[in-house]
């Protein structure tokens, strides 16, 4: 399986999280991709590539013209605003105030942000957009005739919504992908989420569309981040009503529980028969995941992979989450294997 990668996702090097009511080291960080090229090489997976550029169109397709607008400035304005901290917004549109997108950059760091954990940082825009290129060249490679491609994506994209960034993502790169897929002629396109988080993003991106299918395996949003989307009874928006899927799941949820859900929205994919599937890959479901309460092992991952073959589509993984620095290589390398292994190739 051909891996493509960008060595621009160092950009993203954020000094500060706030996490804890303290401000620390982001778990997000550029020694994630490290792990999982070493990985990759180790075992010799296939060749790394690096991305194309398919230029702004195919993530204007997806998000708001005004938020990535936002996102290309945010850190010059910051800047210039002689804060000396990295970008978090302090104020947010609650319940009842406006929805008016406001002219200085504290106003609008809380306008798109969905959460406060992800600081802006210098570069923030620069990886994000390699990313996205990432993972365009991976739904590329798929749209001429591979049948299996990695897009090491960093930073993630999962729960980068329409017009908002949080959760460390900034651009939908499996939503990018998912429509640049249908541009170039796919009919139907599947995204199966299967990080820890629920793909609040990805969701809102295609809620009422019936030509992209959305499921997503995840920690309950009553105990988990996103917190506020996520839900099973959350099934589409009118003529996108029955093409999403939730399945939450509570604390300590172990691989049969997991697999069992897996089996679901496989089978929900089936019946959608979609001419490509996106495979939103976050490996945070592990039981040492320092931020999440899934109690998956390394060896699960490797099963999970040959589900995941078990449809027979032509699939692009994209990467998301996984924040056991030391397993990550590991166990998203264990997950392309066990698909190859099953899919035989
Ligand atoms: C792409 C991705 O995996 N993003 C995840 C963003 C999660 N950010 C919020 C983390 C809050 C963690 N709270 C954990 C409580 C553990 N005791
Ligand atoms: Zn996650």
């Amino acid at each position: 399986m051909e891996t493509i990668y960008s060595e621009k996702h160092r950009l993203r090097d954020a000094k500060t999280e706030l996490y804890g009511g303290e401000l620390v080291a982001p778990f997000e960080r550029p020694s994630r991709a490290d792990h999982i090229l070493a990985r990759l090489r180790e075992t010799g997976l296939g060749p790394v590539s690096s991305p194309d550029d398919f230029g702004m169109a195919p993530i204007l397709a997806v998000h708001d013209a005004g938020f990535v607008a936002f996102l290309r400035e945010a850190w010059r304005e910051w800047e210039a605003s002689g804060y000396p901290g990295e970008a978090i917004p302090t104020c947010w549109p609650a319940r009842r105030m406006a929805q008016r997108v406001p002219e200085f950059i504290e106003g609008k760091l809380g306008y798109y942000a969905l959460a406060c954990e992800t600081s802006i940082s210098q570069g923030t825009w620069e990886a994000a957009y390699a990313s996205a290129q990432t993972a365009l060249t991976g739904a590329q490679r798929l749209k001429d005739g591979a049948g299996a491609v990695f897009a090491l994506c960093r930073p993630p994209g999962h729960h980068a919504a329409i017009d908002m960034y949080g959760g460390y993502c900034f651009l939908n790169n499996a939503a990018i992908a998912a429509q640049h897929l249908r541009d170039g002629g796919a009919r139907r396109v599947a995204i199966l989420d299967v990080d820890f988080h629920h793909g609040n993003g990805t969701q809102d991106i295609f809620y009422a569309r019936d030509d992209v299918l959305f499921a997503s395996l995840h920690g309950d949003p009553m105990h988990a981040f996103p917190h506020f989307l996520g839900h099973a009874d959350e099934t589409g928006r009118g003529a996108g009503e029955g093409f999403t899927r939730n399945y939450p799941m509570p604390p300590g949820t172990g691989f049969e529980l997991w697999r069992a859900a897996l089996a679901d929205a496989l089978g929900r994919i089936v019946q959608f028969a979609p001419d490509a599937l996106v495979v939103s890959l976050g490996v945070d479901t592990f039981e040492n995941d320092p931020i999440s309460f899934f109690k998956l092992r390394s060896a699960d991952f490797t099963t999970l992979g040959g589900d995941i073959a078990g449809p027979g589509l032509p699939t692009l993984f994209v990467m998301e989450g996984g924040y056991d620095i030391a397993e990550i290589g590991v166990n998203a390398v264990n997950v392309l294997s066990g698909f190859e292994d099953r899919a035989g190739g």
